[in-house]
């Protein structure tokens, strides 16, 4: 099996974790952003994640993971859902983007190995969320809000190895964003959230940015 991926995608990490939560080996390939015929080729549209599995090309993040947790019958994501993970991830969205694309497109990260990939994924970005420069500028309000949002995080954690106590779709998508937060020096997790996203690294194989965060 092949995954398709950016590695600043949080959607990728979505379909990463799942390989690692059960322990099935696979293929990561990093695409560069201005790449658009790897992805037309097999979906006809520049998107990530994309599986590649016995010839069969599946896009959606959520679609990836549901099929790799359904192919062997000891499926992993059998805990319930809060409603407040979901609601959580909803209001960190709105500081999450503006602080992390910028971020995302200064790094060393794979997918901007050229200059004209780097500058792809600028405009593309920068025509959603306005200048970079003028979101950097807000980094300090953004972080401050982030800060105070990871608090209420704290109190929902039930284990380190799974949000609700028992791994659930909720820590595919908390996982995904907080592993996006981590291109972010200067955030402050609280204890819980902090042995969280560690177990949650060490146990998907999904690397946080901790040692880039700009
Ligand atoms: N609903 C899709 C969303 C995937 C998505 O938005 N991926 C972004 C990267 S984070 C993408 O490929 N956007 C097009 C682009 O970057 O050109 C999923 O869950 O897989």
């Amino acid at each position: 099996m092949k995954l398709y991926v950016y590695d600043h995608c949080p959607f990728c990490v979505k379909a990463r974790s799942i390989f690692g939560l059960k322990r099935i080996p696979f293929e990561l390939v990093i695409m560069l952003n201005d790449d658009e015929a790897t992805p037309s080729r097999m979906i006809g549209k520049k998107m990530a994640p994309i599986l590649e599995h016995d010839g069969r090309f599946i896009p959606e993040s959520m679609d990836i993971v549901a099929h790799i947790d359904a192919m062997t019958n000891d499926a992993v994501l059998v805990g319930p859902r809060n409603p407040r993970i979901a609601q959580w991830i909803d209001d960190a969205t709105s500081a999450l983007y503006p602080l992390a694309m910028p971020r995302w497109a200064a790094s060393g990260m794979t997918e901007f190995a050229t200059p004209q990939a780097r500058a792809t994924f600028t405009r593309n970005k920068e025509a959603i969320i306005g200048s970079f420069a003028d979101n950097l500028a807000k980094s300090g309000d953004y972080i401050a809000y982030l800060d105070k949002h990871l608090q209420s995080l704290d109190k929902l954690i039930q284990s380190p190895d799974a949000v609700n106590g028992v791994l659930s779709e909720d820590d595919i998508h908390l996982f995904a964003c907080l592993r996006a937060l981590s291109i972010v020096r200067g955030i402050t997790y609280p204890t819980a959230v902090s042995a969280y996203r560690m177990r949650m690294a060490a146990r998907t194989g999904v690397d946080l940015h901790d040692e880039s965060a700009a």
